[in-house]
């Protein structure tokens, strides 16, 4: 197949469909939904809630194009074994990780909240990786299955994005993977922290990958 050029800072990024995945990260109820474990810490899911539509449009599109799509969960063992103490007891929350929050327990698999939101759902043929960090490489098998698959860009969408998608992007840079982070589809409760974390990926040549947008990303894949 032909070689693509996504249009993108700091410079266009030359892509083929066999060896490109979109990797939605942690687009779930309790970080996106009101009424979820986010809002009740006292955050804007709006400022979240504005990526869903142009999430959708690209997860639709790359779907149509035969793209892999991998979805990403931030949560844990319902025994909790597997979370840091150090993380468990971070921030001092009177409802934290494990309790039960508004959505079902935070941040445990199987509970309500941990689950996509349903105008992203995965199907049943993409794989879902359940990560108790928030890097979606660390003690999960996300490597091994972009191995498998030949996968050498990675189209990154989701959030929060100075936490879970850039903490992927780094883990994903160090391991020889290019990374389009498309700026529409990725949010933070913090709007400073969205303009300095889109800024830092593509700063100095593209220190950790590119930045683009969900039009740039649907224009070249009509054009392939
Ligand atoms: C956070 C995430 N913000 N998915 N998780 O704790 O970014």
């Amino acid at each position: 197949m032909a070689i693509m050029h996504f249009e993108a800072e700091p410079y266009p990024l030359a892509f083929e469909h066999a060896s490109t995945a979109l990797l939605m990260i942690d687009m779930q109820r309790d970080f996106v939904e009101p009424g979820g474990f986010g809002e009740m810490l006292g955050n804007d899911v709006s400022l979240l809630r504005s990526t869903i539509e142009p999430c959708q449009r690209v997860l639709e599109a790359a779907r149509q194009a035969g793209i892999t799509v991998i979805h990403t969960r931030e949560g844990h063992r319902s025994d909790l074994t597997d979370a840091p103490p150090s993380k468990l007891r971070r921030g001092r929350l009177e409802i934290g990780i494990g309790d039960k929050g508004p959505m079902g327990r935070v941040l445990v698999r199987g509970e309500h909240g941990h689950d996509i939101i349903p105008e992203l759902y995965p199907l049943p043929s993409e794989p879902v990786i359940d990560k108790p960090g928030k890097g979606a490489f660390h003690e999960t098998d996300l490597n091994l299955i972009l191995r498998n698959r030949g996968i050498k860009t990675l189209i990154v969408c989701g959030v929060t994005t100075e936490v879970c998608v850039h903490t992927t992007v780094r883990e994903a840079n160090d391991r020889g993977y290019d990374c389009l982070v498309l700026e529409d589809c990725v949010g933070s409760y913090f709007p400073e922290f969205q303009v300095a974390a889109l800024a830092m990926i593509k700063a100095q040549g593209g220190i950790f990958g590119w930045v683009s947008d969900s039009a740039r990303f649907l224009a070249a894949l009509s054009e392939s």
